[in-house]
């Protein structure tokens, strides 16, 4: 994956190169891409299948059609014949299935493997909002800011129901629950914004419960990150002095 490498190597020096340098040199598996290809392995075997079948079907519907009001003389199958007619093409079907299957599984996989060197953060959901804290104690809501080029672990519970972190464009989704830890990760390649919304019906404003991800240039985010860490230290130095 020779984009991995051209991001990587233009990520600048700093927290994000011992990051990155973790993840290793080889190309990270992101589960978004493998999602879109088995959906359109899905859409091709079916498509095939489909006309395969049609075709079949329409040339017995010509072959045995009725001709001169006769009632017809149709071939009597041996008992093999009318077997191996049921089973062959069921298990044409079904070792498609088997097939298409084992490449889920394959693909679950890498979808629950955290790749080494994701950039950590703590996600508490709530009614009616995303509550994202990075490892240096910087606190977003409904907006989460992450890096081009660095996988993004994120760790969930919930406040209060279950809740439903998705973000479609990463093809990713996990529920948060209250007195449980879950996660997901997902992997932004180029900077953009993409929607976060919660697929778990949780009350009056779950349909307002959306957010986004903002996925930032490496040092435009470093930038961010620094400031926002450091406001949140000051933020809880003044808190502490008035307690
Ligand atoms: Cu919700």
């Amino acid at each position: 994956m020779p984009e991995v490498r051209s991001v990587l190597a233009a990520v600048p020096t700093g927290l994000l190169v011992a990051g990155a340098a973790v993840a290793g040199p080889g190309p990270i598996a992101d589960p978004a891409v493998g999602w879109d290809r088995l959906w359109e392995e899905m859409l091709i075997d079916i498509t095939v299948i489909g006309l395969v079948f049609a075709a079949v079907a329409a040339w017995f519907m010509w072959r045995y059609r009725r001709r001169d009001r006769a009632e017809g003389d149709p071939p009597r199958l041996s008992a093999t014949a009318a077997v191996g007619w049921a089973v062959i093409p069921a298990f044409v079907f079904m070792a498609d299935d088997f097939y298409l299957a084992a490449k889920g599984w394959e693909l679950w996989k890498v979808y629950r493997t955290v790749p080494e060197g994701a950039l950590e953060v703590r996600l508490d959901s709530a009614m009616w909002s995303w509550n994202y804290t990075y490892p240096n104690g910087a606190v977003t809501v409904n907006e989460l800011r992450v890096p081009a080029g660095r996988p993004v672990l994120l760790r969930m519970t919930s406040r209060d129901v279950v809740h439903s972190h998705f973000i479609p464009d990463f093809r990713v989704k996990e529920d948060s629950m209250p007195g449980r830890i879950t996660y997901l990760w997902f992997y932004p390649k180029e900077p953009g914004e993409h929607v976060v919304t919660c697929a778990e019906y949780c009350g009056l404003l779950h349909s307002r419960m959306a957010g986004k991800v903002i996925v930032m240039a490496p040092d435009a985010f470093e930038a961010w990150y620094r400031a926002a860490g450091q406001k949140a230290a000051a933020e809880a130095a003044s808190g502490g002095e008035e307690v």
